[in-house]
């Protein structure tokens, strides 16, 4: 579903946040306008059973591509295109790594949505999703550990990798992490967390994203996946992949 040729934008829909209603509406249609490749449904947290229902909602008014990146089993949907089916390599938490995998497995295999094996390292400061996982990030500055970790994820099968600065992050991902990573390995890589702006967006495609997820920001305010959506013109590519 990705590819290192064509540079994306995907937009992160949190079903803890946003719920079928008018600020999801306002939501999809500058998703639809701005020329965004994905949307992305799913939180370090939610605390309810309705993703199916968003995922429902999300559909009837887009035709991109939705693609579950779950925190939890109860973020399954039989809807989605795909799901980022994440093994937390940057932890070192088995439930992460394995646990909840085997658990979702078996229900997957009936759903037959496409499955992304995602090799997903969490970097930076505390967040939500490392607290949920109860696992550590990689420090900013470590770009060592992200680069054998990456590689590492690579070697293990994973068809992606995703480096996460958490939803909200102060900062993102350091540009000289992502493109440490990006010359270590060769599937696509997704970057996102704390993606704000145009000059965040071009700063982690230049560095050599291929995808960049953009959450919170979008949540609060809907027209800034406009100017985003700009930095990945600025490389040639805003496209629908399947
Ligand atoms: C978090 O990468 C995503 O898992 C998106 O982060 O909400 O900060 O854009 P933001």
């Amino acid at each position: 579903m990705f590819s290192r040729h064509q540079k994306a934008l995907a937009v992160l829909i949190d079903p803890e946040d946003t719920m079928p209603g008018a600020s999801m509406t306002q939501l999809m249609e500058v998703v639809n306008a701005c020329g965004a490749a994905y949307v992305f449904v799913g939180g370090s947290l939610v605390t309810h059973n309705h993703t199916d229902a968003v995922v429902r909602a999300v559909k009837q008014q887009t035709d991109k591509p939705v693609v579950l990146f779950p925190g939890g089993l109860n973020q399954l949907s039989a809807r989605a295109d795909g799901i980022l089916f994440l093994s937390l390599i940057s932890g070192r938490n088995p439930e992460f790594l394995i646990g909840k995998q085997v658990a979702a497995a078996p229900l997957l295999k009936k759903l037959g949505m496409q499955i992304i094996p995602t090799g997903y390292l969490l970097i930076g400061e505390a967040s939500s999703a490392s607290y949920m996982s109860n696992t550590q990030p990689i420090p900013y500055d470590k770009t060592a550990i992200a680069v054998a970790t990456a590689l590492a994820g690579e070697m293990l099968g994973h068809r992606v990798i995703y480096l996460d600065a958490g939803s909200g992050a102060p900062q993102p991902v350091p540009a000289a992490m992502i493109k440490a990573v990006r010359q270590a390995v060769k599937v696509p890589l997704i970057v996102g967390g704390g993606i704000r702006s145009f000059d965040a967006a071009y700063a982690a495609l230049e560095a050599g994203a291929d995808v960049i997820v953009v959450g919170n920001a979008a949540e609060s305010n809907p027209t800034v996946l406009n100017d985003i959506a700009g930095a990945i013109k600025t490389f040639g590519s805003l496209n629908i992949h399947k």
